[in-house]
């Protein structure tokens, strides 16, 4: 830890004294937690930081708007346009690669969810399943299945270990919900946590901002501070130990994630892509996802709050928007390509400028939560590494199986427990119906079987399938053919045993 002369000349230095003003006020403990919060700022590039982030706010960079091209349809690898020969190729392999310790998940979940307005982490929300599981245990239950996938198609035992980024405000209370849950039977010693760094917020006179009188404003450096983080914690080095080469990454708040997809870690290995993404048709100009584009040549994400709504809007003489490779947050990359970023290029990512309100003291010491922006909050984004690869792909899925994240409150017409919640149903509808199942409702009526593609869509029953059973809608002829399921249907492992038996 500094001691306080220290730390008074490297903030002399970096221009914010200021932020002990209000040192003779604090108590000889809030004295020692901040300053063990203060040993931990990075004192020698804060200035660089502050100037930087004054600077972006002031001129944000030019619009990339003038020279994104879409990338060519015939470049992107899409379920929709693969036979069942190709897809079952692709699964294939990445079975075949899980089954050999090669494949590794990669949660992001650093974020602190303010849309949500929920003071815990997001993978901890409850949507209201029947089976009332939570997004973490649904995906934990998804990489027990996928191993048995993979073991059973190639008969060797296998792991997939499971890295989970944290932040500052999200990893305790992760910890302790892994540890109250068991880890969902899975190896506590194979879901691997790691915290990313935290960067103080500034003002627009570059000043860093003081939320409390002892307290700095910290916010998480963005998902791109994967690749510092990767690097502060030797995730790599875990990687390597373990034989993985091939990592998912994947946002923590889509309910439909599909954990180490085989069929696309087959397609980016069959491809001998470095680097890859998931995308889907994107459902309006103004959805908040990215767009895997090209910018003068280069094939890169557009962020949403960086295109501009008449780019956005652009639309083909077909009708299709030009800009539609909606990012989904689910990405492939091989660990050469990461530690080759970790080496050469991390530092070299895109710093984005978030304007934020963020609640702070004045001069006198009062309390002030701003009704208009007040700081610059710089993010790294997780995609900003693509442009360094040699051999990018973009893999297309179908949104009713695959995107349905958790983004929003409840109320809020698109992205909320509401919306993740049907989409997960109607997608297990659709798959007890396939399997020859009829649904019925509370009432015994029959339902119509779901056709619904749509996340905000009522679903015909309330029919979930466990992961621990099916993965991907499969193993259930066997079980459902020809038999009536009555709302609410659960077929968690207890229920699929005494279907099997009878
Ligand atoms: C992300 C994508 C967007 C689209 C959308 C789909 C980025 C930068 N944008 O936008 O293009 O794919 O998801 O749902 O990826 N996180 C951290 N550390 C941080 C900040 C965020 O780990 O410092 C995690 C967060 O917990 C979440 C993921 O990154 O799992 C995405 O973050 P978000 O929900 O803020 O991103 P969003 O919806 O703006």
């Amino acid at each position: 830890m500094l001691s306080y002369e220290d730390l008074q000349q490297g903030l002399e230095a970096a221009g914010q004294t200021h932020i002990l003003q209000f040192w003779s006020e604090l108590s000889e403990e809030e004295r020692g937690s901040f300053l063990q919060e203060l040993s931990q700022l990075d004192l020698k590039g804060l200035k660089d930081h502050c100037e930087g982030a004054q600077r972006a706010a002031e001129s944000p960079p030019e619009s990339l708007d003038q020279h994104i091209e879409p990338v060519p349809a015939g470049s992107i690898g899409s379920v929709r346009k693969s036979d069942r020969k190709g897809l079952r190729e692709w699964e294939d392999e990445g079975l075949l690669q899980i089954s050999q310790n090669r494949v590794g998940v990669l949660l992001l979940a650093g974020g602190q969810g303010t849309r949500l307005g929920v003071q815990y982490p997001k993978g901890m929300y409850n949507v209201g399943l029947p089976s009332g599981k939570t997004l973490y245990q649904i995906q934990a239950e998804r990489i027990h299945r996928v191993q048995q996938l993979a073991e059973r198609r190639h008969g060797s035992r296998c792991t997939v270990p499971w890295y989970i980024m944290t932040s500052e405000f999200t990893l305790t209370p992760t910890q302790k919900f892994f540890q109250e849950n068991n880890h969902f039977g899975l190896k506590p010693s194979d879901v691997i946590m790691f915290e990313q760094r935290m960067i103080p917020a500034v003002t627009f006179e570059g000043k860093v901002i003081l939320q409390g009188k002892g307290k700095i404003a910290m916010a998480p450096d963005g998902n791109g501070g994967l690749y510092q983080a990767l690097v502060d914690n030797a995730v790599l080095e875990d990687m390597k130990k373990r034989g993985v080469e091939y990592l998912h990454v994947y946002c923590v708040d889509n309910i439909l994630v599909k954990m180490a997809d085989p069929v696309f870690v087959g397609f980016c290995v069959s491809r001998g892509a470095d680097c890859g993404a998931k995308v889907v048709e994107k459902a309006c100009p103004a959805e908040p996802v990215g767009v895997v584009c090209r910018v003068q040549g280069v094939t890169q994400v557009v962020e949403y709050s960086e295109i501009k709504p008449e780019t956005a809007e652009l639309r083909e003489p077909g009708g299709e928007l030009v800009f539609r490779a909606g990012n989904i947050c689910n990405h492939f990359f091989t660990r050469s390509f990461l530690q080759d970023v970790a080496e050469k290029f991390k530092d070299q990512l895109k710093q984005h400028v978030a304007l934020k309100k963020v609640p702070f003291v004045d001069l006198c010491g009062n309390q002030v939560k701003p009704t208009k922006p007040n700081g610059i909050k710089m993010e790294k984004f997780v995609f900003d590494v693509f442009p360094f690869s040699r051999n990018f792909v973009a893999f297309e899925v179908l949104r009713e199986d695959e995107f349905s994240p958790l983004k929003n409150a409840d109320g809020a017409p698109s992205d909320s427990p509401t919306t993740a919640r049907n989409s997960l149903l109607n997608q297990h509808c659709r798959w007890a119906v396939a399997a020859g199942a009829t649904l019925t409702d509370e009432q015994g009526n029959n339902v119509p079987a779901s056709t619904s593609v749509s996340a905000g869509d009522v679903p015909p029953a309330r029919c979930e399938i466990s992961p621990l059973v099916s993965y991907f809608g499969e193993d259930l002829d066997q079980m459902l053919r020809g038999r009536t399921l009555q709302s609410p249907f659960i077929l968690d492992e207890k229920k699929a045993r005494e279907l099997q038996a009878q």
